[in-house]
């Protein structure tokens, strides 16, 4: 009997970016007696059913957008006799759908770290549940991934977590709904040692695969004291503080490691944070920002976000500080009006973003947006193959519409369209060669544009990806683009590096004394 781990995509591209943590962690969570489970991550390479033997148990983490291709490998790994488990955020919010449609035996909603090994033993006994409530477990039951079974060669970054949980509240984001608003932030030395781990094997660059990595702004700390609130005041400055420790010690790291984050716009306001970050060789962050009109920022909930000629400033505050921005855009918000998509690549533009994204609000299960829309569509319900819109992710893909919401003043067809040409203007060669300016050796400018067309083929997802053909073009061309990036990201292995130091209670962490 074997354990198999399998991460569905109808795309394989034979490399891939970012190492799909979940199945590392749950490899971690697999008891020594049931053997190294199988690890199949289809963004490389499809899975062959002929691997699946009869009393097998597959293990399929989903989310959304790779929901369906899930529920065929359930199927197929069911009909050639093996127990199927399914886990991961869809299966989560929609564990009978993996029941209904994905042949699973069982299905682990939340955190599988510690359920895993009780659904692991269950199903070799025969007796699998049909659902686990996994939960939200603390900080210190996350265990480390097991990267002695990533294929080094396939991924040019890897993943470590630090902490999960948002305390915000965007309405299109499912974050602070399913992993909670409380941080929950894990100690430094266990990140260290899956980061020194990590460059043992060759890896240099590592995402930090946070919700927001900077959970505590200065907004909250300021607050608090107002408040006289001495409890919450001291877990927020607690918070903080590990957050330094975690980053003082990153500094400590090889050199040459490179480390990217996600983070809050309020960052800015923060400088030391931003120079510890930089210290820390975290060079880049995806910023939300959402919109660059104040009227769009209400639409989702995030009117701490600034907008116009502030967030200009607030966006080229990180860059002064050494962090790049990937900035994140969304178009489609019902107050966006034509003018709003030149606006944004204006914004971009001025605001020295080294990459950017823009995605067409899309409801996300598990959002106050999805929520809203399901209600809305339930007078007047949309099927398209018979499905309802609002189970979009079974509809088959190339009949997927690529924009949900009925905008106000635009067709589905301008906002789409409109979208497109601000990704294809963003990724010119002539604007990526401008934005590669600041980067002095020729080998890394060219990396530089490389990686930024490989990012707009891969996430640019507006209308390419209308049907098999152009998908399987885009794939084509993706994996053509990316052998030659696997290189750049590619650093020697350092076999013998030690861990730093182990960090003492009493190390100062100068920063955070200047915070009352
Ligand atoms: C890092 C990250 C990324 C990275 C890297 C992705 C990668 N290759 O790993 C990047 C930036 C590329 C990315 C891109 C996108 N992401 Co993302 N991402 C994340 C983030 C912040 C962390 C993921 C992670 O590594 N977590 C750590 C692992 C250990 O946790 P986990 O995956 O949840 O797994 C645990 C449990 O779920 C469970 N589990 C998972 N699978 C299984 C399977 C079994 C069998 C079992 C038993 C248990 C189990 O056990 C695990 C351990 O506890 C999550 C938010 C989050 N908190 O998860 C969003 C998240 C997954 N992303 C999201 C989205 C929407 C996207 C994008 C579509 C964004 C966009 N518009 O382009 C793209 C899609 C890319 C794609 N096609 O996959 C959404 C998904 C929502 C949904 N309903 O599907 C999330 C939840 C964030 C959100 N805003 O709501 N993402
Ligand atoms: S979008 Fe970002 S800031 Fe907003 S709730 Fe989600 S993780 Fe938090």
């Amino acid at each position: 009997m074997r354990v198999h781990l399998v991460n569905p995509s109808e795309v394989s591209f034979g490399t891939a970016v970012i190492t799909p943590r979940w199945l590392y962690v749950l490899a971690a969570a697999t008891p020594a007696r049931f053997g190294d489970p199988r690890l199949v991550d289809e963004t490389l390479e499809a899975l062959d059913p002929l691997d699946i033997q009869a009393g097998d148990i597959v293990g399929i983490g989903i989310h959304t957008a790779n929901a369906l291709r899930g529920y065929e490998i359930g199927k197929i790994a069911r009909d050639r006799g093996a127990h199927v488990v399914f886990g991961g955020i869809h299966a989560t919010l929609y564990p009978n759908e993996a029941h209904d449609l994905g042949g699973a035996h069982a299905v682990v909603k939340g955190d599988g770290d510690v359920v895993w090994a009780r659904v692991l033993a269950d199903c070799s006994s025969g007796t699998p549940l049909p659902v686990y409530e996994g939960g939200r477990i603390e900080a210190s039951e996350f265990l480390p991934a097991r990267w002695d079974l990533v294929p080094r060669k396939s991924y040019m970054w890897a993943s470590v977590q630090t902490v999960r949980g948002c305390p915000k509240h965007c309405s299109f984001c499912s974050v602070w709904r399913t992993d909670g608003q409380r941080p929950r932030q894990r100690a430094s030395d266990v990140v260290i040692e899956e980061i020194v781990q990590l460059r043992r094997l060759g890896f240099r660059f590592i995402a930090l695969a946070d919700d927001n990595f900077y959970p505590v702004t200065l907004t909250d700390l300021h607050l608090a004291a107002q408040q006289n609130n001495a409890t919450r005041l001291n877990e927020l400055k607690a918070i903080r503080a590990e957050r330094f420790e975690l980053m003082a010690r990153l500094s400590q790291l090889p050199a040459d490691m490179i480390f990217f984050t996600q983070i809050t716009m309020e960052a800015a306001e923060d400088p030391e944070f931003l120079d510890a970050m930089h210290k820390a060789n975290i060079k880049g962050a995806l910023v939300g920002v959402e919109s660059v009109t104040p009227e769009g920022l209400k639409d989702v909930y995030k009117e701490f976000n600034a907008s116009g000629a502030d967030l200009v400033e607030q966006l080229r505050t990180f860059r002064r500080h050494g962090v790049y921005v990937l900035g994140s855009f969304i178009f489609g918000l019902p107050s966006d009006r034509p003018e709003t998509f030149d606006a944004t690549a204006t914004v971009a533009a001025q605001a020295e973003v080294a990459f950017a994204q823009f995605v067409m609000l899309t409801p996300y299960p598990g959002t106050v947006d999805f929520n809203r829309w399901e209600k809305e569509m339930a007078d007047s319900p949309i099927r398209i193959a018979g499905i309802p819109i609002t189970r979009r992710w079974l509809i088959p893909p190339a009949l997927r519409p690529k924009l949900y919401w009925a905008h106000p003043t635009m067709s589905a067809e301008e906002v789409r369209e409109r979208t497109q040409s601000v990704w294809d203007t963003f990724y010119s060669l002539k604007y990526i060669w401008a934005r590669s300016g600041f980067i002095k050796s020729m080998r890394a400018r060219l990396a530089f544009v490389l990686i930024s067309k490989i990012y707009r083929q891969m996430y640019a997802d507006t209308g390419i990806a209308t049907d098999s053909a152009r998908v399987s073009r885009s794939a084509q061309w993706a994996r053509w683009l990316a052998k030659p990036c696997q290189r750049l990201f590619a650093a020697p292995p350092m076999p013998h590096l030690k861990l730093p130091e182990p960090w003492a209670a009493s190390t100062p962490v100068e920063q955070v004394s200047s915070v009352s």
